[in-house]
């Protein structure tokens, strides 16, 4: 119980790079996950995170349910709501939108899951979330009614993250949203990392492997890739 974050911290210590595959269920057929879930077994993938930015009541549940029955791959929620939270999963990245000013993604959602989440045997890793622009207006910013952080203002970048670590936070994720034309940047990946002591997650926008290499390589311990896969499955197979 309650591994997830610690093996995180093991492998990252031991030199590990954790990749994992993101399934959004409002894009994903359930009826595919067996099929799926094979490929992702014989990928680098080290965790499955499921989530997205909206998905129909009890849809995740249902996802995750299907999955289990397919892998041993750690199983982590990354939700957009609270209605996403389901005890089917291993773990939940507690996620507080620190890139925006939006009190309901700072805290307020975070107050309405407490108690689905006190009903769960759930993992709560809080996760500092910092959303940084890529070239056009990505569904998080819509549905969270955030701005951004723009990508020239590094120290910026680095002092959220920082303060997302000061406060506590867990783990630190850069994002430039689902389907992002440009990836994080590797010199603000690798700002970031240089401040750190918590590990550091990046995504949105990784379309190759060279794109995956070079966020590993800039200093991402954890690199998520969903939509690269919803495009193209065989892609899995040269991760
Ligand atoms: C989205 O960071 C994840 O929240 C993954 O992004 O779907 O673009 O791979 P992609």
């Amino acid at each position: 119980m309650n591994t997830v974050y610690k093996n995180i911290q093991e492998a990252i210590s031991n030199g590990d790079k954790l990749f994992a595959v993101l399934i959004d269920p409002d894009k994903f057929s359930v009826g595919n996950t067996s099929h799926f879930i094979e490929k992702v077994n014989t990928s680098m993938a080290t965790h499955i995170f499921v989530g997205g930015s909206t998905v129909a009541e009890n849809q995740t549940d249902i996802l995750v349910s299907e999955i289990k029955k397919y892998t041993k791959l750690p199983i982590v929620l990354f939700p957009g709501d609270v209605s996403q939270i389901t005890n089917k999963a291993d773990a939940i990245l507690f996620l507080s939108l620190i890139s925006g000013r939006n009190p309901e993604y700072l805290i307020g959602k975070h107050v309405k899951a407490v108690s689905k989440l006190n009903n769960s045997q759930l993992e709560v890793i809080s996760t500092g979330y910092i959303l940084i622009e890529s070239g056009k207006e990505t569904a998080v910013e819509k549905v969270t009614r955030t701005k951004p952080l723009l990508k020239n203002k590094v120290q910026n970048i680095v002092d959220t993250a920082k303060a997302g670590e000061l406060l506590g936070m867990k783990l630190i994720y850069l994002e430039a949203g689902s389907g992002a034309k440009n990836p994080i940047p590797d010199s603000i990946i690798s700002e970031v990392k240089k401040v750190l002591h918590i590990p550091l997650i990046v995504g949105g926008g990784i379309r190759s492997k060279i794109e995956l290499d070079k966020a590993f390589e800039a200093g991402a311990d954890l690199v998520v890739i969903g939509t690269a896969f919803e495009e193209d499955e065989s892609f899995l197979r040269l991760c």
